[in-house]
């Protein structure tokens, strides 16, 4: 038999959090870390035998050895083909598309998405199900409890597969496939999007767009797609080569980190348009001209405008957005007369409302949107929405969104992160504001009346599944909003967010700066739950 079973032991802290288990690389490489991991994801899945798994990640470090790794295990624990992205890369949402196009079983994504690559970086990896989704909740438990009892493993002892050439290979009878990790994509947003219309606002000689790949994986993606297929200039995508460490970066798409865009998009003769994507290539920020789309407005811009994009122009079925997010696309949905769904942060909570048909655009505060052509979000189908957006509107990004403001009033929203704060202070911060929650309401806190607080909750109106503990919301009379939650992506000991969100409809208030409008709400979100006093902390590390 080429395949062995190894003896191991069982690892206590292989609990997948928001989005897979995000570890630091060095505990990835601990002798048998990963391979528990994967033998307790396959162990969940009694019915994987003779079916096709679908295998990649974002190229950082690490990537290229659990690559191999993964491959022997499948191939011992009865997979009859895995197909793979050439040299082990997939954006998340390629790997969706492949596991739907291809009908596949589901799916191994390695990525710990804009957190740092490197050897002393993060490392990470999640199951998708034969829908394209991050597992529910139901399997990432199952994974977990038998993670804690696994003491052995299989693998086979074959050679090395070659990542690097496209076709077919084998591991003992297990069938390789290595497939371009672009062109299967690449069909998918040509066949939702009116690229002749994006491909004339590129090639019209004045319009000037830049895309930031933060050297991560949608670099080739973007080349392949804006560059080659829809013609903008070369140079329009920069940091377009992905690498292992993404040239010591932090590949999250935001004001913060996404400096070399920013710096451009903010100077005297700024292009157009400006957009980036993460790790990953799951999250997108969107510039205009010296403009900032926050993303909450983003899905609710997106929503308004799907009538003019060819795959929604029938109409949406609904929205749904993660409940950090802010309300803004709430009042679109109301004004289109659809149901708008509020659900935990993660995109597996959006995977019921997907397959049901019960929600078309999906979107996360967190620089997330998506739809139901795949279930994960997706940066560069977020960035060719806008795109799509500007060619039939023919305004500036700035135009569309103050409109949006003057139509449906605004939602200012500021996210505040305490990064690795010690794990006792975190709980001890929490803990104090739920234990105010039952005697806020009816309180006059920074100029308004708290009508409602408590800690979110949610009941999948699918399968029912009941998740709690979800963050803890404090609402106002007029709308605006306080949220703390703890991450579950960190690796570092705690990250508190805390969301705020304010509503405005005075037109001549519209164009205030946000971090002025919301000065009192973030002021009371110091003091309500003592940060500065715990933590020590007297500013966030990242806002957004
Ligand atoms: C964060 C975001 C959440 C997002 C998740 C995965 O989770 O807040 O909205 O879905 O990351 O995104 P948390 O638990 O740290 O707040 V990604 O692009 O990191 O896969
Ligand atoms: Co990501």
């Amino acid at each position: 038999m080429p395949s062995i079973k190894i003896a191991s032991h069982p690892f206590s802290d292989q609990r997948p959090g928001t989005s897979g288990l995000r570890k630091k690389v060095q505990v990835f490489q601990q002798p048998h870390y990963l391979e528990n991991f994967v033998q307790a994801t396959f162990d969940s899945l009694p019915d994987r035998h003779g079916k096709t798994l679908v295998l990649g990640g974002d190229g950082r470090y690490h990537n290229d050895v659990a690559i191999q790794t993964i491959l022997r295990m499948a191939a011992a624990n009865g997979f009859a083909k895995v197909i793979v992205g050439q040299h082990g890369l997939l954006s998340t949402p390629a790997a969706s598309c492949v596991i739907r196009k291809y009908q596949a079983f589901g799916g191994l994504i390695l990525s710990a998405s804009h957190n740092p690559a490197g050897i002393n970086g993060d490392f990470g990896i999640k199951f998708n199900t034969a829908n394209g989704g991050p597992a529910p909740e139901k399997i990432t438990e199952a994974i977990y409890t038998r993670s804690l009892h696994l003491d052995e493993y299989f693998i086979s002892d074959s050679r090395d597969i070659d990542l690097a050439t496209i076709g077919q290979q084998h591991i003992d009878e297990m069938q390789v496939a290595i497939i371009d990790p672009v062109t299967d994509y690449a069909e998918l947003m040509a066949s939702i999007f009116d690229f002749p219309a994006i491909r004339a606002l590129l090639c019209n000689g004045r319009f000037q767009m830049r895309f930031d790949a933060m050297h991560a994986i949608t670099g080739p993606y973007a080349h392949e797609i804006l560059e080659k297929r829809l013609g903008a200039e070369l140079g329009t995508v920069i940091n377009g080569t992905p690498q292992p460490d993404f040239a010591q970066g932090h590949p999250d798409p935001n004001l913060t980190y996404a400096h070399d865009l920013v710096e451009e998009m903010f100077a005297e003769n700024a292009p157009d348009f400006g957009a980036a994507s993460d790790g990953d290539g799951d999250r997108n920020m969107i510039l205009g001209s010296r403009f900032f789309v926050t993303p909450s407005d983003s899905l609710a811009i997106l929503a308004a405008n799907a009538h003019l994009i060819p795959a929604y122009q029938v109409g949406l079925k609904g929205i749904a957005r993660s409940m950090p997010t802010s309300q803004a696309a709430d009042r679109v949905a109301e004004k289109l007369g659809i149901p708008m769904h509020e659900t935990p942060t993660g995109w597996k909570f959006f995977g019921n409302l997907l397959d049901d048909g019960q929600t078309t655009l999906c979107g996360e505060e967190s620089f997330g949107t998506g739809s139901d052509h795949i279930r994960e979000k997706d940066g560069l189908w977020a960035v060719l929405f806008w795109l799509n957006i500007l060619a039939a509107r023919q305004q500036s990004v700035a135009d569309i969104v103050v409109e949006h403001w003057r139509k449906f009033g605004r939602n200012f929203y500021t996210r505040y992160d305490y990064e690795a704060i010690p794990m006792e202070q975190a709980k001890q911060l929490m803990s104090g504001v739920e234990a105010r929650l039952a005697e806020l309401p009816g309180m006059v806190m920074a100029g308004r009346t708290i009508t409602y607080a408590d800690n979110f909750s949610y009941v999948d109106p699918v399968d029912q599944s009941h998740t709690t503990g979800q963050g803890l919301r404090i609402g106002f009379d007029d709308g605006a909003r306080l949220i703390y939650r703890l991450s579950g992506t960190g690796t570092d000991g705690a990250t508190l967010r805390v969301y705020i969100e304010s509503y405005q409809t005075e037109e001549s208030k519209l164009l205030d700066d946000a971090q002025q409008a919301l000065a009192d709400l973030i002021e009371l979100s110091d003091s309500l739950a003592r940060i500065t006093e715990i933590t020590g902390r007297d500013a966030p590390t990242v806002i957004t």
